[in-house]
């Protein structure tokens, strides 16, 4: 039987199930990522479970979101992943090191394995040819304890690509491209399987960009064939024993196929306030800047910021606008170093950070009120960057270089020849940042600062859950909405009961306090409910809240899954239009939910007391699914010893 890239990979890990479209299947998992936003949490979980070491071929435990240190929490968190991952056998990448995804790209990405991240961003490692998943961190934590992943077998849309990327469009514009294409939810159950001649002109850092921002379909992961180039990549990061050669058979099937003709493409921005928002960037032309941002997991490395320096090279960044830069890693900021151009970069006028997410998740470099800040980075919703009213445009290196130099948005290719940069020989790969486990773990103390607060755990299900509508939102809610980031709520990752107090804040500042004074209750959304991030936070805080049940028009995957994880129902509406008659303030119930999963029923009644009518919602849980919803979620059954072999 023939079959595609991405289902010999799922074929090869099959630990249950059967690979049928839309079936629950169990995946073992090789290698693990963690970062200190949700790696906190994650390893509390894994303490939970009672697990001497972790079972992975590899796992490691980045620092790279956290790194503002404006008061002890962050600091404290990070010198209890430290020692954590000194006991329980994962490598320990310290902050400074770089992000996650770059960094692993780099030094541990192997083709055709699979990887657990406990950020959305996972995917990255698909432009090496490895399966890489972005999950909640309890998942990460049960597959760091030797337990499957779970997860529906995604469809599988091949993207082909045809032809040579123009000079002055990169990488960026082809995903941007997809985007316009597929949408923010367009992503949903699929996994993105690349081919096509045009994959050979894209280095493996460039693929990378792409299954990078696949996240931003929703999808649930994106791969690129292993050949000659990523052999290459793999040797001149001195791990050439990494490579094998990947592809799909000849003439293997896909459930639907996309062509991209790279000649035609055009370089593209994502406008305010969605990733999907795309417009030409010659339409833009001349919309005054007032910050440039480089950096960030899709558009940190070596090459894109080589081509960087180079455009740079020469100008000042016009007076009206703050250019700041942040390299993905160590390796690719002491390469600028040494072969002169961070100078070039310097001698422009940018404020050079530590290689970390920094202004990409809000920490720290917030716009001007009002401002236009044009970033490579691959989230532009509102508020995200920490200025509430500032308009983000997600952009390619190219076309943020371009517009620091003229201080507007500035099609590129007006700037004449297109700086080529190879890919160099060998990197300047040192792994002296990275902390491997410590050889005596029984002699590991594990440090825990006074933000570490202790995990809450929900009671299993009622027989019936009842409570008042406290929000009711639109479609493409993000869990930057639910649980935003930022400076000043991220140092708080630890500490649940903290911050809780900031869940739905930007959208609803009463919603903590209306949350806790009616006892929890209900929360209603519309379209692709939970997008964007991993965090598990944007669960776990609503259900410390006693949040019990979100009712949706449909549902983003990893959020989904977060909601099960911590026993909260994620329930859709049969009849879409009913969402249409239920008000915020409204009593809901629905009576008998535990015996109606005990006995396999897939659908529920809720009845809105107020509104005096009745209506249907399905839950679409799997049988394991259901057994964790009536424990009260993952931690409660798999104590119970279910789900990861001891
Ligand atoms: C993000 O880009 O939104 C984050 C911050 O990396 C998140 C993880 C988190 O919230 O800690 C993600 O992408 O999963
Ligand atoms: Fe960090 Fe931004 Fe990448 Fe998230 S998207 S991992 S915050 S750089």
């Amino acid at each position: 039987m023939t079959m595609n890239l991405a289902k010999k990979i799922l074929a090869a890990h099959l630990v249950s199930g059967d690979m049928v479209k839309g079936a629950e299947i169990g995946i073992r998992i090789d290698q693990t990522l963690t970062q200190d936003a949700t790696g906190t949490m994650s390893y509390l979980q894994f303490e939970a479970m009672g697990i001497p070491r972790v079972r992975t071929k590899l796992s490691v435990s980045y620092v790279d979101h956290n790194t503002l240190q404006t008061g002890f929490e962050n600091a404290d968190d990070h010198a209890f992943l430290q020692s954590i991952a000194a006991k329980y056998g994962i490598y320990f990448s310290r902050p400074g090191n770089g992000i996650c995804h770059q960094v692993h790209l780099e030094r541990f990405a192997v083709p055709g394995q699979t990887l657990l991240g406990s950020d959305s961003h996972t995917p990255t490692a698909g432009g090496m040819g490895m399966l890489a998943i972005g999950a909640g961190g309890l998942d990460v934590a049960v597959a760091m304890g030797g337990g499957p992943f779970y997860l529906n077998m995604p469809s599988v849309l091949n993207v082909r690509l045809r032809g040579r990327l123009k000079p002055w469009v990169s990488s960026k514009d082809i995903i941007l491209e997809i985007l316009r294409r597929l949408s923010v939810k367009g992503g949903v159950g699929w996994i993105l399987e690349f081919s096509g001649e045009g994959v050979q002109s894209l280095t493996v850092p460039e693929r990378a960009t792409i299954t990078n921002m696949g996240a931003e379909l929703g999808a649930t992961t994106s791969v690129f064939p292993s050949d000659e180039l990523t052999r290459e990549f793999l040797k001149a990061q001195g791990r050439e024993g990494d490579w094998v050669p990947l592809a799909a058979d000849p003439g293997a099937d896909y459930d639907e196929v996309i062509e991209i003709d790279l000649d035609s493409l055009e370089p593209l921005a994502a406008m305010p306030h969605s990733p999907d928002n795309i417009a030409l960037v010659k339409e833009l032309a001349g919309t005054p800047i007032d910050q440039v941002a480089i950096g960030s997991c899709t558009n940190s490395s070596y090459i894109d910021l080589m081509r960087v320096a180079r455009i740079l090279k020469g100008h000042v960044v016009h007076p009206r606008v703050s250019l700041v830069v942040s390299p993905g890693s160590k390796q690719v900021l002491t390469m600028l170093a040494s072969n002169g151009a961070l100078a070039d970069i310097l001698a422009s006028g940018a404020r050079v950070l530590e290689p970390s997410c920094g202004p990409c998740i809000g920490m720290g470099q917030a716009p001007r009120s009002g401002g236009v800040s044009l970033r490579t980075f691959n989230r532009n919703f509102e508020g995200r960057s920490g200025t509430p009213n500032a308009k983000v445009y997600l952009v390619s290196p190219e076309v943020a270089a371009a517009g620091a130099i003229r201080g507007v948005i500035t099609d590129p290719r007006e700037l004449g020849d297109y700086p080529v940069i190879s890919m160099p020989e060998t990197f300047m790969a040192d792994d002296s940042m990275i902390i491997p486990p410590a050889s005596d773990p029984e002699g590991v103390e594990i440090v825990r600062g006074p933000n570490i607060k202790p995990l809450p755990l929900r009671e299993p299900l009622s027989e019936d859950v009842t409570g008042k509508v406290l929000l009711r939102v639109g479609d493409n809610i993000t869990t930057d909405h639910i649980m935003p980031a930022g400076a000043k709520i991220l140092p708080l990752r630890s500490n649940i009961p903290a911050i809780s107090e900031y869940v739905f804040s930007r959208v609803d500042p009463d919603f903590a306090k209306r949350a806790r004074e009616s006892g929890g209750g209900f929360v209603v959304g519309g379209h692709n409910y939970g997008q964007g991030s991993s965090r598990e936070h944007a669960a776990l805080a609503p259900m410390y809240l006693g949040v019990k049940a979100v009712l949706a028009k449909s549902f983003a995957r990893i959020h989904r899954a977060n909601l099960i994880n911590f026993g909260i129902l994620p329930l859709t509406f049969l009849d879409e239009a009913d969402y249409d008659w239920i008000s915020q303030g409204d009593q809901l119930e629905i009576q008998g939910v535990r015996r109606a999963l005990e006995n396999g029923e897939e659908t529920l009644t809720v009845t809105d007391i107020t509104a005096s009518r009745s209506f249907l919602v399905k839950h679409g849980l799997t049988e394991r699914q259901v057994g964790v919803m009536l424990a009260g979620g993952l931690l409660n059954y798999t104590r119970g010893g279910i789900n990861v072999p001891v």
